[in-house]
């Protein structure tokens, strides 16, 4: 069992530190790819955020799962934004990703970290920290949709 753990921790290693479009073989691949990541993404925090605000019925150890998984899952969707799949795809990503990477890249990395905080405050159980942190990831993402995603 360990070994068989070792072994997924190394591709998952392994996966990361490929170039990005040496983990697709074509255009359409990362498209997809990425697309599904921030569905996924999103049916988590999505639950954890809907708890926060009292939209659903408050429940803390469903919300950490969800705050978890929604953490784990906000750092892969950029592996799918590499050179050149910018079209080949069904995409509303906008060319600006591509000519501004340091500045959706800067983007990708403070809803991370705010994902993180989200998860911290899921973790600890306070409702009223889940709500601030939810508030945060939300901006963060509509601030990048807003920027680089067309309507
Ligand atoms: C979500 C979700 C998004 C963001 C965005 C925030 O729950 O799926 O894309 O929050 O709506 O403005």
């Amino acid at each position: 069992m360990k070994r068989l753990f070792l072994a997924v921790a190394a591709l998952a290693g392994l996966a990361t530190a490929l170039p990005a479009a040496a983990q697709f073989a074509k255009p359409e691949d990362a498209i997809k790819y990425r697309k599904a990541a921030f569905t996924v993404m999103a049916a988590h925090f999505g639950r954890v955020a809907a708890m926060a605000n009292g939209r659903i019925p408050f429940d803390a150890k469903v919300a950490a799962t969800n705050a978890e998984i929604a953490t784990m899952v906000a750092g892969l969707p950029f592996a799918g934004f590499g050179d050149g799949t910018d079209k080949g795809g069904d995409t509303r990503a906008k060319a600006e990703i591509w000519s501004e990477r340091d500045k959706f890249n800067a983007g990708a990395t403070k809803m991370q970290e705010e994902m993180a905080k989200l998860n911290a405050a899921a973790k600890s159980g306070d409702q009223a920290a889940m709500r601030t942190a939810a508030g945060a990831v939300g901006q963060a993402c509509k601030s990048c949709h807003d920027t680089y995603r067309r309507d």
